[in-house]
């Protein structure tokens, strides 16, 4: 600088402090603002170098530019300390943002799964009689042939036990230990231990030697229904099950029972749903609990009577679904089931 006034050095001081401000403000590198630190405050600063002219000026000039000099020098020492601190915040954010761990991105990806057809019917079903007034009983999926027969009316000579393609369990004497092969001795454990009224629905797993194919499983589901009150009657029996498809299926859905055959009710019934196209389809047996069966389990036939139903959960869920064949429920193909 030529002009070593102190109206030009003041000026100049102004002009310095005004560009370094403009600098600072857009470094964005910790090593460019040490560069610049140095440009502005070092040894060869120009800051440096007007302090070095003071001493041309006389005392009193050298003492008012002196001070002028010494709060830029501040001012700029300042603003270098704000732009390290602006500086260093930016890369503490930088890097927590690299290193977060985000769990909820990560759970986002994982696709949920959900409750399976089969046990979404078995829920529905036990809401809706829980609506009725029934209550849910459970019992063992190995059974003895005391409960899975012989107290149900089927004797070991009776033909009855053939359509049961029973699976016996090697345990205790010869076929006296199986996989239940109905929910049916939920009945006998419920009646043994339970004084009427009884209003309750067993749904459950039970087993079959049957071949797999569009309508059979080898292990399948079912749910039993008994009552057993005084002065009940077949048409308690066909209004509940009536009520029950109606709650189920909903209102245009109705219900009719044929004549039938089972050794533990008498008489005994199919019950059977209507199709949207007008036919009928079969969903599980029923009947007025045979007096054998009650005196089986010590109620006494005279003073109470009751009905009882059981029928596939599995065969109910491929028709409210209207799936083609009933291994869809357990192939495990997640492109089927999640589409329920
Ligand atoms: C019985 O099991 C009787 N215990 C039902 C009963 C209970 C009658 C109380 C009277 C009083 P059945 O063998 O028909 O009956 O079987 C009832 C239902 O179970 C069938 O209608 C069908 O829906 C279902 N079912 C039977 N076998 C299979 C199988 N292999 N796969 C899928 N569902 C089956």
């Amino acid at each position: 600088m030529s002009d070593s006034s102190p109206s030009a050095i003041t000026a100049e001081l102004e002009r310095l402090a005004a560009e370094a401000t403009r600098k600072l403000a857009s470094v964005d590198e910790l090593a460019e603002l040490d560069r610049l630190a140095g440009e502005l405050l070092g040894k060869r600063s120009a800051l440096a170098g007007l302090k070095t002219s003071l001493g041309a000026l006389d005392p009193e000039d050298r003492r008012r530019v002196g001070r002028l000099l010494n709060d830029t020098r501040a001012e700029l020492e300042a603003a270098v300390t704000a732009a390290r601190e602006r500086l260093a915040q930016a890369e503490r954010r930088r890097r927590l943002e690299a290193e977060r761990l985000d769990l909820t991105e990560s759970l986002d990806r994982i696709p949920r799964g959900h409750v399976h057809l089969v046990s979404q019917a078995r829920d529905r079903l036990e809401d809706v009689f829980v609506g009725m007034g029934f209550t849910i009983a459970e019992g063992p999926e190995v059974e003895t042939d005391w409960y899975n027969f012989e107290a149900l009316n089927i004797p070991d000579w009776h033909p009855a036990r053939g359509s049961f393609d029973t699976l016996f369990v090697e345990l205790g004497e010869p076929e006296q230990v199986m996989l239940r092969s109905h929910t049916s001795p939920v009945q006998i454990r419920v009646m043994e231990s339970t004084e009427p009224p009884i209003y309750i629905v067993a749904p459950g797993r039970t087993y079959r030697a049957d071949t797999a194919d569009a309508t059979h499983l080898p292990a399948f589901n079912q749910i039993e229904g008994l009552v057993v009150d005084e002065d009940i009657t077949m048409a308690d029996l066909a209004g509940t099950i009536d009520e029950f498809v109606k709650a189920f299926f909903g209102g245009e859905v109705t219900s009719r029972l044929r004549p039938s055959y089972f050794p533990f009710t008498e008489p005994s019934a199919e019950f059977d749903i209507s199709t949207p196209d007008g036919g009928w389809l079969e969903l599980g047996g029923c009947g007025m609990v045979h007096p054998n069966v009650l005196r089986n389990c010590g109620v006494d036939p005279e003073r109470w009577q009751g009905f009882a139903f059981g029928f596939g959960i599995d065969r109910l869920a491929v028709m409210r679904y209207r799936l083609d064949d009933i291994r869809e429920l357990v192939n495990n193909d997640v492109r089927f089931l999640s589409q329920f």
